[in-house]
């Protein structure tokens, strides 16, 4: 009888992919180890998980280092520890569910045996927060994003299309749901006039709340200069928001980590090249047709900001279905999540039912059409979503 081949393990190997991987020395940005904070709880976790190898004879002390991952290419991460950033693979102590889930943003408790120029990756330390979207339909999956983020700016380019409050409320609702800080960042303000310039600021305020923090920018006219620009400086002053790459990093102080949430061709590399005053990441056109990029960005990678924190560069995200952020949206919409307790019916959708608060508020003026729209759009989607999934997904 033939002998069964072995089943290839379907663990992210190094070899032939990974020298598909650019460089490490060619990726200058990358935050140091110095520039990160790992919170008190997962610094105690990683004595731990040290404590513990070498009890079990597993490793020496020498050989563990804490570690935080700052790139991930097609599964494969890249760690800064104290001292050097190294690709790592992942040990066979780690399960698929733990190694399939590693982020940017998370610390791990790394191994570096004698003589080797990879890592490996003994643990991943609990997080103080994910940032996560459904991914796929009735059988989908939680992906993370980022983990261990301090702030999102949910970037939206200006421009024919106009803002969609849909886009702005679902972006907000997943980051408050991951107990995340929002912020807006308008990009391409140069393709805008006042007007609609005035009416997207205040479609964000109306959606979002007057205390929304939220940054104006034309990373063009800031290179180009002129007239427009100080056209375009003055606006923001008078709109009382913050005003291109000096109000993006007022969002990301020192000590922070931030991760750009966006469509792709919004801008989000671009910006980032502004900010570090150089072109360090790739940028890519749009469509004509529908003003969209084509995915230019393809890794999730930290950049650090000279004189402030860190910003994860991300590839743009095309839809964001939505499933079980209840919380979050409660935290956006708290007004209509407190008027929608008094409804006559707990499962009220708030739309013709007898005895609906929300319905009564609104009809007595206590929020926009706009925002209400916005609120049950999200609200049902959620609830169709849940109804539709499969049994056996676990969400
Ligand atoms: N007019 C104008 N165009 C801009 C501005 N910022 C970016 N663009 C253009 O928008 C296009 C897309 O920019 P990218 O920075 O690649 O977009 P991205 O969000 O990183 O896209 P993905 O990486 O695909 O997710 C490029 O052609 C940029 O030149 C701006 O301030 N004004
Ligand atoms: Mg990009």
């Amino acid at each position: 009888m033939a002998k069964r081949a072995r089943k290839p393990s379907r663990r992210p190997q190094a070899g032939r992919v990974q020298e598909a991987l650019p460089a490490l020395s060619s990726l200058t940005e990358l935050p140091e180890f110095e520039k990160l904070t790992a919170s008190a709880t997962q610094r105690e976790a990683y004595e731990e998980v040290v404590a513990r190898l070498v009890a079990e004879g597993f490793a020496q002390a020498d050989e563990l280092a804490l570690g935080c991952v700052v790139r991930l290419d097609r599964g494969f991460p890249a760690v800064a520890c104290e001292g050097a950033t190294f690709r790592c693979e992942f040990s066979a102590r780690l399960t698929k569910g733990e190694y399939s889930k590693v982020a940017v943003g998370d610390w791990l408790c790394v191994r570096v045996p004698q003589g080797h120029d990879m890592g490996l990756i003994e643990a991943i330390l609990p997080r103080t927060n994910d940032l996560a979207r459904w991914r796929g339909n009735a059988r989908g999956e939680r992906q993370t994003l980022a983990a261990n983020i301090d702030s999102v700016l949910v970037v939206q380019a200006l421009g024919e299309r106009g803002v969609s409050a849909d886009r702005l409320a679902r972006s907000a609702m997943i980051v408050r749901d991951c107990g995340s800080e929002v912020a807006i960042v308008f990009t391409k303000a140069d393709r805008v006039d006042d007007e609609a310039l005035g009416a997207a600021v205040a479609l964000v305020r109306d959606i979002l709340g007057s205390g929304v923090k939220l940054v104006l920018t034309s990373s063009e006219l800031e290179r180009a200069g002129g007239e427009a620009l100080q056209h375009l400086m003055a606006q923001a002053v008078e709109l009382g928001v913050l005003w291109g790459t000096a109000g993006v990093q007022a969002l990301v102080p020192k000590g922070s980590v931030a991760i750009m949430l966006g469509e792709s061709g919004a801008g989000k590399s671009t910006l980032l090249n502004a900010l570090l005053g150089r072109e360090a990441l790739e940028t890519g056109a749009v469509r004509e047709s529908d003003d969209t990029g084509r995915h230019t960005t393809v890794a999730r990678r930290m950049v650090s900001l000279p004189g402030a924190g860190v910003i994860v560069d991300a590839p743009g995200l095309r839809s964001l279905p939505v499933i079980g952020h209840e919380r979050g949206l409660a935290l956006v919409f708290p007004d209509i999540a407190e008027a929608a307790q008094g409804c006559r019916f707990r499962d009220c959708t708030h739309t013709h039912e007898p005895g609906c608060v929300v319905q009564e508020e609104f009809r007595a003026g206590a929020f926009s059409k706009e925002r209400l729209d916005a609120y049950l759009l999200l609200a049902r989607e959620m609830r169709e979503n849940a109804n539709g999934i499969d049994p056996d997904v676990v969400i």
